[in-house]
């Protein structure tokens, strides 16, 4: 098949997700040609199969807001005419899906299928704003397709957009062998020194992820044992969890690395992974940790139920319970019996429920499945 995927090139979640779904659809003979405005972050242009088309706005004196959705439009039926795509993914409705409807139109006769899902916030905080709920919903009816990455997320749209187009459920998958625990403490080393525990968070700072609780539950557990926290990635609340852990005193063992490439060469160093959204409809980073070996504190708020088991693969607590999340961490950091039974269920589980091979070929068979509908 030849696959168009538009998607945002930055370090969150709904372009890593695009970017692995495109490498894997490659690696299985497919044709990939991602559609963005900069290169996808995790994008390996060395892949047999994977093309880079990047969508230039041009501005002109009359556009005090330049057209980002028309020009990705442009380009969608650009590489559909040029490269001859089946089918077109749109990752994150806003602009994706409206962009790639608007192409498919402009395609006609030709057929474009069009597939869209929805990761989170596209959903509950941009879909939900009154300026974009009926494009938004709009974007679901007319897609071929719409899939979400978890059932919360899934039963939200249902409620928020009451729509006639049924949301299939297509969870976030990891590759096993790229997030898999670390053989020996080498790379542990260069972050944390011996008989210190490594606590881990990684994500854009956005409000939503509530990045001084983070630094909450690290404070307390690093009062109970030697331990040393690493923040990766970058955005808004940066400034203000590295202001609280100055104030704290921590910043000698709280280490902010920004947007790091290669996460999965850090994850298995650490011992805890601490994600405290309080709206995750995923959790990818989650669900990496777990198949490092790394057990995950976290709220118990949107989909991060479905990617954690409380009390097995790590703990999950009430939206806000920093003291009840570090209470946890330091009881399993403390039992050396129960860490390695949840570092090991916690491989289990994400290699179990999530691994590329079974999801990427349920997105396969959605494909087909629409491009048989559509005569194509
Ligand atoms: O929806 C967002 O906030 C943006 C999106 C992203 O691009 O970072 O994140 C969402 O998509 C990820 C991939 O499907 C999910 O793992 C994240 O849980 C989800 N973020 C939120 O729901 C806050």
């Amino acid at each position: 098949m030849k696959i168009g995927i538009a998607c945002y090139p930055t370090f969150g979640g709904s372009g890593v997700v695009a970017t692995e779904l495109g490498h894997e659809l490659a690696s299985r003979g497919h044709d990939v040609h991602f559609i963005s405005y900069a290169l996808p972050s995790r994008l390996n242009l060395f892949q047999r199969g994977v093309s880079y088309h990047e969508v230039a706005v041009p501005t002109y004196p009359l556009f005090n807001y330049p057209p980002y959705d028309l020009a990705l439009a442009t380009r969608i039926v650009d590489v559909a005419l040029h490269e001859g795509l089946d089918v077109l993914h749109a990752h994150y409705a806003l602009p994706h899906a409206i962009s790639a409807h608007l192409a498919r139109e402009m395609l006609l006769p030709r057929r474009l299928a069009v597939v869209t899902t929805l990761h989170g916030t596209d959903v509950t905080i941009v879909g939900q704003d009154r300026s974009y709920l009926p494009i938004t919903r709009f974007g679901i009816e007319r897609s071929d397709a719409v899939t979400a990455v978890s059932e919360y997320l899934a039963r939200v749209t249902r409620e928020v957009f009451d729509p006639v187009k049924e949301i299939e459920v297509l969870p976030n998958f990891i590759d096993p062998e790229r997030w898999r625990p670390a053989e020996g403490s080498r790379r542990r080393s260069c972050f944390a020194k011996e008989g210190e525990r490594l606590l881990l968070h990684v994500s854009n700072f956005r409000p939503v992820k509530r990045v001084l609780d983070v630094v909450e539950v690290f404070d307390r557990v690093r009062r109970e044992l030697p331990a040393r926290l690493l923040m990766i990635g970058d955005g808004p609340d940066r400034p203000a969890a590295e202001e609280l852990c100055r104030a704290r005193g921590l910043a000698g063992i709280v280490h902010f690395l920004g947007n790091t490439p290669a996460v999965e060469e850090v994850m298995p160093t650490a011992d805890l992974y601490v994600l405290t959204t309080d709206m995750e409809s995923f959790g990818l980073s989650a669900l990496e940790a777990q198949a490092s070996g790394v057990p995950v504190l976290g709220y118990r708020a949107g989909g991060l139920p479905e990617v954690i088991e409380s009390g097995t693969t790590g703990f999950l607590r009430p939206v806000g319970d920093v003291a009840g999340l570090a209470a946890d961490g330091v009881a399993l950091l403390r039992d050396e019996r129960a860490y390695r039974e949840a570092s090991r269920a916690a491989r289990a589980r994400a290699v179990g429920l999530f691994d590329a091979d079974t999801i990427v070929e349920r997105y396969l068979a959605l494909y087909e499945r629409v491009l048989a509908e559509s005569g194509g």
